[in-house]
């Protein structure tokens, strides 16, 4: 046992002050028809949580996250991350995980050595899922670390560096079949510019296009059925991305024909960092039929850059689960692309932030079945748009007119009425009704 001192964290309620326990995630609670645990698929991101030490650009690890291993960036070291890794999300009640190839070993200099090794510890990762019973979210392939992925992977300049990604994916591809994850995903953190004075932008997206639809092929013709995802991220690393916001991304994949087999995975950091709102990415991504899986985390207000916060905000979680509810649920799940902030560095801090942040949840989940089950809001947008039920707005909507029939309607008509207020600040305020009332 790696946690001695961490018990399996029991669900206490709302009124208890255990820092390890859970006062609003409690699995088997039904909550619109459906237990928490269902609605609410969660996911530990093995990067941040076995791997991230707290390092920043100004300041060393402050985490020691060697899990007893007697060497950092040893096999040894890699299996030991397997079994903290397993015994936290049991400890959690976490069903899934989600890695990148480089997570779960170290990078040889040699890709074959790096394969070898992978497959090595897929057959240990394996065993622990079968013993467990959990699962893989999704898998993915780093293109954005190693110095030769510096001008992107798909969208690079080197025909050399495409084709190192295209074994990547290829590989990660298949480890995630292997170990039956639900998704693959296609987070482009380099395929993106600095400048357009060395860039062929045309150029570098139908490059990108080529990688995914060669993915595609191959995910398929080895038994790969689950969803393909961008995650879209507007800048950082780089200064401009490719893969800018879910509208943007949706648009790509329609471009390009690949459209049926990917979806968006939505993280709230990425979206605001688009200068929307964490909502507004997940209703484009839902109402285009796109909305697979969410990386859930939180930014700060006053940080330009992806701060990877795990989500306390209970307004946002609200309106996450609001839009989740609203869709039918996630094919996906919930992954915690999140990590403590650099002085908690403690292994009691890394179980309070999953905690945090699946108590954040539930509790979103909880409030947003309540705005639906109240109705003011649902209600107020279906009045607002009432005047499309009868008359020429019915016409409208059913596509039986003309802008010559509706100039004539104008013109006998006079001036329109205002169109009735929009009422914010009232469904704020249920809202707010909503969230504190008792
Ligand atoms: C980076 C980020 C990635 C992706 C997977 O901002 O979110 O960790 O989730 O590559
Ligand atoms: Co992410």
């Amino acid at each position: 046992m790696l946690f001695p001192n961490i018990p399996v964290i029991p669900y206490e309620g709302p009124t208890s002050t255990n820092p390890l326990a859970f006062k609003y995630y409690n699995p088997d609670q039904v909550v619109a028809g459906k237990t928490m645990k269902e609605h609410l698929p969660f996911a530990m991101a093995w990067w941040h949580n076995l791997c991230a030490g707290g390092s920043d650009m100004f300041g060393r690890e402050t985490a020691d996250k060697s899990f007893g291993a007697a060497e950092k960036g040893t096999m040894e070291h890699a299996k030991a991350k397997v079994d903290a890794g397993f015994e936290f999300m049991q400890k959690l009640g976490i069903e899934y995980f989600c890695f990148h190839d480089v997570d779960i070993v170290p990078e040889a200099d040699d890709i074959n050595e790096t394969n070898r090794r992978l497959d090595e510890i897929t057959d240990y990762i394996l065993e622990k899922m079968n013993a467990t019973g959990i699962k893989c979210l999704w898998g993915t392939a780093n293109m954005f670390s190693n110095p030769r992925f510096m001008n992107g992977a798909g969208s690079t300049n080197s025909a050399d560096v495409f084709c190192f990604a295209a074994a990547q994916v290829k590989k990660a591809l298949e480890l995630t079949v292997k170990l039956g994850g639900k998704g693959y995903v296609f987070w482009g953190g380099r395929e993106g510019y600095e400048t357009l004075l060395n860039t062929d932008m045309k150029f570098e997206q139908e490059n990108i296009a080529r990688l995914m639809k060669m993915a595609v092929k191959y995910g398929r013709s080895i038994g790969f059925t689950g969803d393909f995802y961008i995650e879209p991220k507007p800048k950082e690393p780089m200064k401009h991305q490719y893969d800018f916001d879910a509208a943007t991304a949706i648009g790509f994949l329609r471009q390009h024909g690949l459209d049926k087999d990917f979806k968006m995975n939505i993280e709230a950091n990425h979206a605001t960092l688009a200068g929307h709102t964490f909502q507004h990415d997940l209703r484009v991504s839902a109402i285009n039929g796109m909305l697979g899986s969410i990386d859930a985390n939180q930014g700060d207000y006053l940080l330009g850059w992806d701060t990877d916060e795990f989500p306390f905000n209970i307004y946002e979680t609200t309106m996450c689960m609001y839009e989740v509810l609203k869709a039918g649920g996630l094919t996906g799940g919930f992954n915690f692309d999140a990590k403590n902030r650099r002085p908690s560095y403690t292994v009691e801090d890394m179980f309070e932030a999953y905690i945090l942040g699946m108590d954040a949840f539930a509790l979103g989940l909880i409030k947003a079945a309540k705005i639906i089950e109240d109705g003011r809001v649902d209600n107020f947008i279906a009045e607002r748009y009432s005047s499309y039920n009868s008359g020429i707005g019915a016409k409208i909507i059913a596509n039986e007119t003309t802008l010559e029939e509706l100039a004539d309607y104008a013109a006998k008509m006079g001036a329109p009425e205002l169109p009735g207020s929009g009422k914010q600040e009232y469904l704020e305020a249920v809202v707010n009704n909503i969230m504190f009332g008792c």
